[in-house]
């Protein structure tokens, strides 16, 4: 008898469906299956077959979120001015908050121009690929996300300009025989089975790894061999020392780097700066360390590489120190190796990058790249706008007082996301008009916008499907809650009564689902009748390795990478031509002082927690954490008279604020660490509007800063 059998047999539940979970924003996502009896969903398990399997706790809270009486459910107006304290949002039918938002977008049209609408998606991705289509499809160049604001991009910026591929690295295979794992945490961050098993498994098969990280996290402690306890924003220092010894003992690939790295003398003779103990001075890594690593990677190989979305590059070098880690695998050639970093040799046909930003041509990225010009990121971040489809958000402070940007069309959107965040609440507070679509009424967000929109939920939407590989699954979605509509279809609705009935489906997002489908030539009834086992896409033949020698590196079927020079780009070409410094030179961080002696790291994830998600969304998960928590050394907190459970006033020469502190050795001396997304305890109202000059990314993970007992 099957488990739902049983139930129904014992008067349980009456159907089964499918869906995937958005707790950590991840996508592609966990599948699960649900169970839904008279009372609604009462049980969720991993969805067999689905790649993505064990759930974590956030995935069985979007059971009681589902559920909680506190969510959005209808659209919302403001009644009141913005400066009022009390918005006095009001119910509004869909038909009146559409037709605000129209004549609002016809208007800036016609007294402005499209480019002066600013389109933006938070962390949560699946939107994306419906909302980039809106722009562009009204004309606006300016669309940007969160990944093209903090995340995920400057990194990927970095990948391109050194490898002219994307990647993150891999995970270990058979062949891998060390991993360096550099400012990342997949046992915290990662999803659980997919990465961080992964690894225990490789761990146990013997592979060794190296974990740089200035916290002794779980990945440390479960994983390292060795373990580099890094002092925050030094990346490019220890990377050029580890290199210093890889080039001196001659434990490079000699043949590799002399064909494929471009800019391989200049290298060699600037990592000639950085012997390991003056390493050891600007990294606090020992110097015996930084040798151990270096030998136990280089001669270990293959090795593979974990670099994390945005470990390295939260902070003023955040593209140079990214750059300069991945010239590591790159001097050992592990580059595109069986058991190294690997470029997928057919990734699914139509795909661009990650799924959530959507096939090309739904998206519209080529009539995107045709309006470059009037992205408002241009003049501060050229090589970024000539790069990036996103346009690169922290200057959007600036564009409205100027003037440049009337209106913002945002989902999923958490101001406490921006450095110095009330900013950027004011500054959008100023618009036109501004509207947000959520699951919740988020105050610090919404507090200073116009209109407000209900969002629906994982388990009641069908927009999108997943992409895992090349297996495509869909999902059976419930009746929304109230009036909650799906993102896709607030996209699409909007663009149908702005006058584009066809390119927006009308609204039906089943239809817009199967106008991408019908690439691979499958529609969504095809996923309703392969529902567990999802449909897979066959590719054409093997995985291919070294495709710099085949010439599958390149759009235009040359050998060489896709980069200008055709090489790996030590010194990177592109950063020359906007006249930025072509090495990742090291750049020292904010230095410590009398008065600031300590550094704070912001952000390191917590299991769970997503950013400013799960507080009171699953009161489940606020159980395991209530409030804030400051991390601080023992030797620290000591010095400080500080116990854990302590109130505490932190201070950067930028901001402060009250927040618990908790004595711990996760972190080293000398650091100290916090979770952003916190609406009592903003941490990033103590960063500074300061940025990497290439990527435009702000300093979470460097700031200087003092802890007082209360
Ligand atoms: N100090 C510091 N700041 C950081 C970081 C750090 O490490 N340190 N990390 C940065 C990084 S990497 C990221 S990715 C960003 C986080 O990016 P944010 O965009 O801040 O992410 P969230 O807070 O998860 O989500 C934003 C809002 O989306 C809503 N939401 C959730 N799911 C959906 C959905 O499916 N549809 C809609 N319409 N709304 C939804 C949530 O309720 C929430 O209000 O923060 C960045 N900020
Ligand atoms: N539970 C949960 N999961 C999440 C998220 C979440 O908010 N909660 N967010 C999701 C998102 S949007 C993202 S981008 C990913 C992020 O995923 P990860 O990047 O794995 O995030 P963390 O777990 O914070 O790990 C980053 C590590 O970098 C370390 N670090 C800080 N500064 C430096 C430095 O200068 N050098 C080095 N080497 N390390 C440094 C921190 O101590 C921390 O342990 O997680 C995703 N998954
Ligand atoms: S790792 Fe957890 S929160 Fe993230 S998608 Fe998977 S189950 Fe959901
Ligand atoms: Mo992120």
């Amino acid at each position: 008898m099957s488990d739902l059998e049983k139930m129904k047999k014992n008067g349980g539940p009456l159907s089964v469906g499918y869906t995937f979970c958005d707790g950590c924003n991840e996508a592609p996502f966990c599948g699960m299956k649900f169970y839904q009896s008279v009372d609604g969903i009462i049980r969720i398990e991993p969805w067999p077959h689905f790649p993505a399997a064990p759930l974590c706790s956030k995935a069985f809270a979007t059971v009681q979120r589902l559920k909680n009486p506190g969510r959005l459910l209808y659209p919302l107006k403001r009644t009141r001015p913005k400066d009022a304290g009390d918005p006095g949002f009001t119910r509004i039918s869909w038909d009146e908050a559409y037709d605000i938002i129209t004549a609002h977008l016809q208007q800036i049209k016609k007294n402005y121009s499209p480019h002066h609408v600013f389109f933006y998606v938070g962390d949560p991705k699946e939107p994306r690929a419906a909302v980039q289509r809106l722009a562009v499809t009204y004309g606006s160049a300016n669309y940007g996300c969160e990944s093209s604001t903090a995340c995920r991009r400057a990194a990927q910026l970095a990948e391109l300009l050194t490898y002219g591929f994307p990647t993150l690295g891999n995970l270990p295979t058979d062949e891998t025989g060390v991993m360096l794992i550099w400012g990342t945490n997949p046992a915290h961050s990662g999803q659980p089975f997919m990465c961080h098993g992964h690894l225990a498994d490789a761990k146990d098969r013997g592979v060794k790894f190296i974990v740089v990280d200035p916290r002794k996290t779980p990945t440390v402690t479960t994983l390292a061999d060795i373990h580099l306890q890094v002092r925050p924003g030094t990346t490019a220092a220890l990377a050029a020392g580890i290199m210093y010894v890889i080039f001196k003992e001659e434990l490079y690939d000699r043949s590799f780097c002399e064909n494929w790295i471009h800019g391989l003398q200049q290298l060699m003779a600037y990592v000639k700066q950085f012997p390991p103990e003056r390493v050891e001075n600007i990294t606090w890594v020992p110097a015996r360390k930084i040798v151990k690593a270096a030998r136990l990677y280089a001669g270990n190989g293959p090795g593979g590489l974990l670099t994390s979305a945005q470990g390295t590059t939260h902070d003023l070098n955040a593209t140079n120190n990214h750059r300069s880690l991945l010239m590591i695998p790159a001097i050992c050639g592990y580059i595109d190796i069986p058991g190294g970093i690997i470029k997928p040799t057919e990734p699914l046909e139509g795909m661009a990058g990650p799924w959530a930003d959507g096939p090309p041509d739904f998206s519209l990225r080529k009539q995107l790249l045709a309006m470059n010009t009037y992205r408002l990121d241009r003049k501060a971040f050229p090589l970024w706008a000539e790069k990036m489809f996103e346009v690169q958000t922290n200057h959007i402070v600036e564009w409205i007082h100027q003037g440049k940007i009337k209106a913002f069309l945002g989902w999923g959107v958490n101001m406490m996301i921006w450095p110095q965040t009330h900013e950027y609440q004011e500054a959008i507070a100023s618009l036109d008009f501004s509207m947000a679509v959520d699951y919740f009424y988020r105050p610090q967000t919404h507090r200073f916008v116009d209109m407000v929109l209900p969002a629906a939920m994982n388990f009641e939407r069908l927009a999108p499907f997943a992409v895992h590989g090349r297996r495509i699954f869909g999902r059976t979605p419930i009746q929304p809650a109230g009036e909650a509509r799906e993102d896709w279809q607030i996209a699409l609705e909007i663009g149908t009564r702005l006058g584009y009935p066809e390119t927006f489906f009308n609204g039906d997002v089943e239809v817009a689902c199967n106008n991408i489908l019908k690439l691979w030539g499958i529609t969504y009834d095809d996923l309703r009748e392969h529902q567990e086992e999802g449909i897979l896409v066959p590719a054409k033949g093997q995985p291919i390795y070294h495709k710099y020698k085949t010439g599958d590196m390149r759009p235009d079927g040359k050998p060489g990478f896709n980069t200008p020079s055709g090489k790996i780009e030590a010194v990177s070409t592109d950063l020359e031509r906007y006249g930025y410094p072509g090495l990742p030179e090291f750049k020292e961080p904010m230095q410590t002082n009398a008065e600031y002696p300590l550094v704070l790291i912001s952000g390191a994830r917590v299991p769970f927690i997503t950013h400013s998600k799960w507080r009171e969304d699953a009161p489940w998960l606020l159980e395991l954490q209530r409030e804030a928590l400051l991390s601080i050394h023992p030797k620290n907190a000591a010095e400080n008279n500080i116990h854990s459970g302590d109130m505490v006033r932190l201070k950067t020469p930028f901001g402060e604020m009250t927040v618990k502190a908790t004595s711990t050795i996760m972190v080293v001396a000398g650091v100290v660490s916090i979770m952003h997304g916190w609406a009592d305890a903003n941490v990033n109202e103590l960063i500074p509007r300061q940025f990497d000059p290439v990527s435009g990314f702000p300093p979470y993970k460097e700031v200087v800063c003092s802890v007082a007992k209360i």
